[in-house]
């Protein structure tokens, strides 16, 4: 039998989680009770299901995730939580979390991530809390978190409870009064039926192999070392008969190896350079935590995000859950172009903006209004599960290839052709000075929005745009009718071209900035992003001053 020891603690300041839980450093999450005043401030906001319940634990497998399980399993036990599904050595994807907190009917669940951020002893952490639906707790509960973190004095902890979570199958512990038990399961398999379940496994595997009628589909799939290696392996090379060949970097490492596990083409740059210099028809990468992915076809040729939204939302009827299911709205975020809008407008659905983070999406999905959601930050997802999915959005693209028989390249060539193309692309300025930063969102605000901006033409080259509307973007949430105010400052002309500046909500340090560009065109599809979007580019940097105010020339990163 263990006892509960009661720990006297002090508040710290900044546990605020932000876009997608908290984030720092692993050095502040390693001072004295730092994590553990999160944790049971997260048990806490709970208070009322907590005792009895079942919560779920997983994390990316970066540097700390170990530790924290740990943690973790000593301080639900204390706080009278009946019992923990934990993935095997603290790995579980993003998704797959959300995936058993939705099989298993649990409470909720903490996922212990810093996603697309560095790890290692000397970058970046996170810990995320998901409610029973599955999904990143809305706002009014990470503000409750929050709130409780400012005034902690006290934490329950079982110290003495030793739980090995290398050993998958159940643990019991009698703690004081209750039983206690530890499931620890494999960080793959209920993940893996679902995908099972919801895609046409045959189909993909005969791309994957080749048939008669066609040649081997050559796939290269970059886990990034973080967490989806062995949800690769188990999937790609398993299940749907690809070679080792095929996939990279599937052992998950506690630092990412030291590379960023960010799926953009600057961090995912050398499986750019494989799929263009290799006889590949197609390439894919996820992030840290595997709920991010790019999505590249045959010589590198580059989805972004949005277009691979819009394409997918097109093609929904080439996957059999969609197929039982049907369909019902789509939705992205509003720094998102607007590609798929016009898929929802052929089709008769219903189509939502959302502000940035995936929280937004799953009021609607619960209300079943919302099928299929993304973002531009190479995020892209289904109800199937209440976050972004990695894996699934790779295993869906390779589903319409299946179907159409198309190339990458052609689908998106034929998507245009029958859509017009949203041209697009996203400048970060990462960790710059905050406050100059602030300062320039602040200037810029009440540029936008002085009567008199609104008519205002603004030229670069041969190019002028007319300002239509210019404003911070808030958005009421249709469901719960809550409201998100100040989501990003944006700047939309008279053809619907766009401007969208905010500051980054996942980083550790600093401010990033990111800048969004988007640009309809109906029938010069085939440019160049980089050059169709210059002149708007341009005029972007003009209004905001961003240079004099972060005292970047060019940015960190490019999509
Ligand atoms: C970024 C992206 C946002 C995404 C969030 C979490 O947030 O812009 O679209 O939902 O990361 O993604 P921000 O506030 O830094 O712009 V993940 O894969 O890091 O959980
Ligand atoms: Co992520």
């Amino acid at each position: 039998m263990s006892g509960v020891v009661t720990v006297n603690t002090n508040p710290y300041e900044g546990q605020k989680p932000g876009t997608s839980g908290l984030r720092k450093k692993v050095k502040v999450f390693l001072q004295e009770n730092y994590t553990e005043n999160f944790i049971q401030s997260i048990l806490d906001a709970n208070k009322e299901g907590i005792v009895g319940s079942t919560l779920v634990v997983g994390g990316d497998g970066r540097y700390l995730v170990k530790e924290v399980v740990d943690k973790i399993i000593k301080i639900t036990a204390a706080n009278g939580v009946a019992k923990l599904l934990v993935g095997q050595n603290g790995i579980l994807s993003t998704p797959a979390v959300s995936c058993l907190i939705r099989k298993y009917k649990t409470l909720g669940g903490i996922v212990l991530t810093a996603s697309h951020n560095p790890g290692g002893i000397n970058n970046d952490f996170g810990i995320k809390f998901n409610c029973s639906n599955g999904g990143p707790a809305p706002d009014h509960t990470t503000n409750e978190i929050y709130e409780l973190t400012t005034k902690i004095e006290k934490y329950n902890i079982v110290p003495d409870l030793k739980c090995a979570i290398d050993k998958i199958g159940v643990q019991s512990f009698t703690v004081e009064d209750h039983q206690f038990t530890v499931e620890i399961v494999d960080s793959v398999q209920d993940y893996v039926d679902y995908m099972k379940e919801i895609f046409d496994f045959p189909k993909i595997r005969s791309l994957i192999q080749g048939s008669e009628q066609r040649k081997p589909f050559n796939v290269l799939i970059d886990s990034m070392s973080g967490v989806t290696g062995p949800y690769v392996k188990r999937i790609f090379v398993d299940e749907l008969g690809a070679s080792e060949n095929n996939v990279r970097r599937t052992v998950p490492l506690d630092d990412f190896g030291g590379a960023h596990p960010d799926p953009n083409l600057t961090y995912a740059a050398d499986l750019v350079a494989a799929v263009k210099n290799g006889d590949y028809d197609f390439g894919a990468a996820f992030d840290g935590d595997g709920d991010r992915n790019m999505i590249i076809g045959r010589g590198a040729f580059f989805v972004t995000p949005s277009d691979s939204l819009a394409v997918l939302a097109n093609n929904l009827q080439h996957i059999p859950y969609f197929q039982k299911t049907g369909v019902q709205g789509y939705a992205r975020s509003m720094p998102t172009a607007a590609a798929v809008d016009r898929v929802a407008e052929k089709s008769g659905k219903e189509m939502f903006e959302v502000p940035t983070g995936w929280k937004y999406f799953g009021n609607l999905m619960d209300a079943g209004r919302l099928s299929l959601c993304g973002e531009e930050s190479f995020g892209t997802g289904s109800d199937h599960v209440r976050e972004k999915d990695g894996l699934w959005a790779a295993l869906a693209w390779l589903s319409v290839i299946a179907a159409s028989g198309q190339s990458v390249e052609d689908v998106l060539r034929a998507h245009w052709a029958e859509f017009g193309r949203n041209y697009f692309t996203r400048y970060d300025y990462e960790e710059c000075a905050s406050d100059p930063c602030n300062e320039m969102m602040r200037v810029l605000e009440e540029n936008i929005t002085h009567p008199g901006f609104v008519g205002s033409s603004h030229s670069s080259g041969d190019k002028t745009y007319v300002v239509k509307l210019a404003d911070n973007f808030s958005y009421m949430d249709p469901i719960d009718r809550s409201v998100a105010m100040r989501q990003g400052l944006r700047i939309i002309f008279e053809d619907g071209s766009r401007i969208v500046l905010r500051l980054s909500g996942t980083g550790s340090s600093g401010a990033t900035v990111r800048l969004y560009i988007d640009s309809y065109e109906a029938t010069n599809v085939m440019g160049d992003a980089q050059v169709m979007l210059r002149p708007l580019i341009d005029v972007a940097l003009q209004i905001s001053q961003l240079k004099k105010y972060t005292g970047r020339d060019a940015p960190t990163v490019i999509t």
